[in-house]
């Protein structure tokens, strides 16, 4: 298989390139850190292929896909992962930038990579868009706003590709994970602030970017004749709180 992952230099996108290489597939590495990309390409040889793609700069997508060498045009899996949180300040004061930075890489990036990769997929019938969720999309919590309300686009545009991919043979998936740790979330969403992030997974077990990787490489070896919708998960360690009351 060709995998186009998006947000492949760190996190969940880095430990699913590695664990598409290491099953034989080749990969299609996509972020703005070259450097990164570079690394990881000299690690996984000629199985793996870096582009510099800026998802937010959505003329650039189409360009950049017809860039790709002939034999790595056919992309038979795009996985939507890059993405990110900014910030935890309730909506009142959270900041407008932030909030246009999340829409831009998490909904608008999102749905151009699948808009330029999809006319491929049906015209071969078959192919599989997998795209990052989170739990987020669908339990809010204070600060989660604009990113989980972003979480919650994708999930909902993952059921409506179905529905309009029935018949083609093209699947869509999307994946919900909660916490997840060594990954670079936190430090992107706190600005950098090694305190605040490193207090996110103080005193727990939080899923690694690995238990994603196998949840992703799992979906895409399926038989082709199954379509996971949708999948969560969380570690134990993460639960659910209750309604929050405002009393007088
Ligand atoms: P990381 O911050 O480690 O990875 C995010 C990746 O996205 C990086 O490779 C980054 O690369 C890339 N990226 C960010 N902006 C852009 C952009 N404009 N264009 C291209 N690439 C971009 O985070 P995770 O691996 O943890 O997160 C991956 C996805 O999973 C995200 O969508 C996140 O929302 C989601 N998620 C994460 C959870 C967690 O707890 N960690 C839980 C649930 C969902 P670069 O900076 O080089 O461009
Ligand atoms: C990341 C999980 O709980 O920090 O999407 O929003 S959470």
């Amino acid at each position: 298989m060709i995998v186009l992952i998006t947000g492949a230099s760190s996190g969940f996108g880095e430990a699913m390139a590695r664990r598409f290489v290491q099953g034989g597939h080749r990969v299609i590495a996509a972020a703005r850190r070259s450097d990164k990309l570079a690394a990881l390409a000299a690690e996984l040889g000629a199985a793996l292929l870096p582009i510099t793609l800026d998802v937010t700069q959505t003329d650039t997508i189409p360009a950049a896909l017809a860039a790709l060498p002939a034999e790595w045009q056919a992309i038979d899996v795009l996985i939507n992962n890059a993405g990110l949180a900014l910030g935890t300040a309730p909506a009142q004061q959270a900041s407008l930038l932030d909030w246009d930075t999340m829409i831009s890489t998490n909904n608008r990036g999102l749905v151009h990579m699948t808009h330029a990769v999809l006319p491929g997929m049906v015209a071969r019938r078959s192919g599989l868009v997998m795209n990052l969720g989170s739990v987020a999309g669908s339990y809010a919590y204070p600060g989660g706003n604009v990113y989980g309300a972003s979480k919650a686009f994708v999930d909902h545009f993952t059921l409506n590709l179905r529905a309009d991919l029935a018949g083609t043979g093209v699947r869509a998936t999307n994946i919900a994970p909660g916490l997840c740790g060594g990954t670079e979330f936190s430090q992107v969403r706190y600005k950098w602030d090694e305190a605040a992030a490193a207090k996110v997974y103080q005193g727990t077990q939080p899923l690694t970017a690995q238990d994603i990787a196998e949840t992703a490489y799992w979906i895409a070896t399926l038989p082709s004749h199954i379509n996971i919708n949708n999948i969560e998960l969380m570690p134990v360690c993460q639960s659910f709180a209750g309604m929050a009351i405002t009393r007088e």
